[in-house]
């Protein structure tokens, strides 16, 4: 199996409307989609997932938007999968955003950033498991997927 990403269509992006739009992004990618559910988070689940920066700051209003309406959670796998999905979102900050990333294109507050990527593997392993039960993730083939990568 390929590397895989948590990736959280955030609530703004849900409630913009821009679900279909941001899989899509993914999915044109050659992505697959490995996990996926509607969620809403808690302040428990909000600070085991931003462990990293519960002491900045800014971490108030980022856990109080990300529960402030529901969110997708995705397990997203594909040939560096991780790195994949970072450089499709764009950079942290919408302003400073390449066009043709997801924030660059949609978005232009950092507290509005529509898209959470894990940023290593080894990240992606510890959110993927904060988020999703073993029998949520599926392994399956696509017939596409030699099209997609050589090996
Ligand atoms: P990332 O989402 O690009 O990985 P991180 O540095 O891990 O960026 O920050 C996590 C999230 O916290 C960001 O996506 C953004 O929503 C929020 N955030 C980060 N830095 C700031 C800030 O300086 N002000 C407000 N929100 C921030
Ligand atoms: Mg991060």
């Amino acid at each position: 199996m390929s590397e895989r990403s948590l990736v959280l269509l955030k609530p703004d992006a849900v409630q913009r409307g821009l679900i279909g739009k941001l899989v899509s992004r993914l999915e044109d990618r050659g992505l697959k989609i490995a996990g996926m559910k509607l969620m809403r988070l808690d302040l428990p689940l909000a600070r085991r997932h931003y462990a990293e920066h519960v002491e900045k700051p800014f971490f108030g209003g980022l856990a109080e938007f990300m529960m402030s309406s529901p969110i997708v959670a995705m397990a997203v796998e594909g040939k560096g999968a991780v790195e994949a999905v970072r450089s499709a979102m764009g950079v942290t900050n919408p302003q400073s955003a390449a066009p043709g990333t997801i924030r660059g294109d949609f978005a232009l507050d950092i507290g509005r950033n529509l898209i959470h990527g894990s940023d290593s593997p080894e990240s992606a392993e510890r959110e993927l498991a904060i988020f999703f039960a073993e029998e949520e993730l599926f392994d399956y083939a696509r017939d596409s997927e030699r099209w997609i990568t050589e090996s």
